[in-house]
């Protein structure tokens, strides 16, 4: 009896020194869509657990997997020779030159997003793209110092620079043209602001 006993707390106590590995990674994750933000224009942090037995760290896959249950939108994913292919996020599906991709980081990695590792404080961008000639869009990035804004931009490298010709849009109804990226802007209570440029893609929104 007391050998079982001791088999049984010898067992649970192995368990619980399993639990680590599977704890979550906390990530900022937003996923941009073709006309609007799908989820987390703030970017927030989100837990982020590997659904496998293994616990393998966490991936860009599952940081789509916990945004979209905390958003409760709809993605699918289809496997490939490559491996699994996300083919839609919300409404629309990959067609021809567009599609889903994303960044950690601000970088595009060249690997699919089960592959592309996480660790705490990374950022996950998903975001809807359409590829020309010139390859795909860059993203915006909005910093902010006091009352002044600047909109960066990023390529798939990750090489940045500011965003000339961006504006800047305050809540819903306002928007303020930027000079090289940068616009300063008056209390605007309550009101998120973000960056948008032609044929890039929206910025994260800030207070
Ligand atoms: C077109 C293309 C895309 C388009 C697909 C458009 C569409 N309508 O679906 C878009 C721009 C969306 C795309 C996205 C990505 N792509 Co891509 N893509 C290609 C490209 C140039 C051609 C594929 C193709 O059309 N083949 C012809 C058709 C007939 O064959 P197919 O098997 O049906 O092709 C489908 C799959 O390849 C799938 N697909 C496309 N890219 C990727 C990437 C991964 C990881 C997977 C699993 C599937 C997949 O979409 C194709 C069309 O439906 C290849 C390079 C190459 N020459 O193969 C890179 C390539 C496949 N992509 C690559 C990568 C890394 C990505 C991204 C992960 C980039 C990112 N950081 O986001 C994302 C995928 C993210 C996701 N959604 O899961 C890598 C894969 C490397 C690897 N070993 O894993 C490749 C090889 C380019 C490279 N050299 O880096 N891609």
């Amino acid at each position: 009896m007391f050998h079982r006993l001791f088999m049984v707390a010898a067992a649970l106590v192995a368990a619980l020194l399993v639990v680590p590995a599977a704890l979550a990674v906390k990530v900022h994750v937003r996923v941009e869509g073709k006309e609007r933000t799908i989820f987390g224009a703030t970017a927030p942090l989100v837990d982020v657990t590997s659904p496998r037995a293994d616990a393998l760290p966490e991936n860009a896959l599952d940081a789509l997997e916990s945004a979209s249950v905390l958003g409760e939108f709809y993605y699918h994913v289809t496997p490939t020779s490559f491996g699994p292919y996300i083919d839609q996020v919300g409404r629309y599906p990959a067609v021809g030159q567009t599609g889903w991709v994303f960044k950690l980081n601000g970088v595009s990695p060249p690997v699919g997003a089960n592959e592309a590792r996480l660790k705490d404080g990374d950022t996950v961008l998903w975001y809807w793209a359409q590829f020309g000639i010139a390859g795909g869009p860059k993203t915006l990035v909005l910093q902010r110092q006091g009352r002044c804004y600047t909109v960066l931009q990023q390529d798939d490298n990750g090489s940045t620079s500011r965003a000339d010709g961006a504006e800047l849009r305050i809540g819903s109804k306002r928007t303020l043209q930027t000079r090289n990226g940068r616009a300063c802007i008056g209390p605007h209570k309550g009101l998120l602001v973000r960056g948008t440029l032609g044929g890039a893609v929206r910025s994260n929104a800030l207070a």
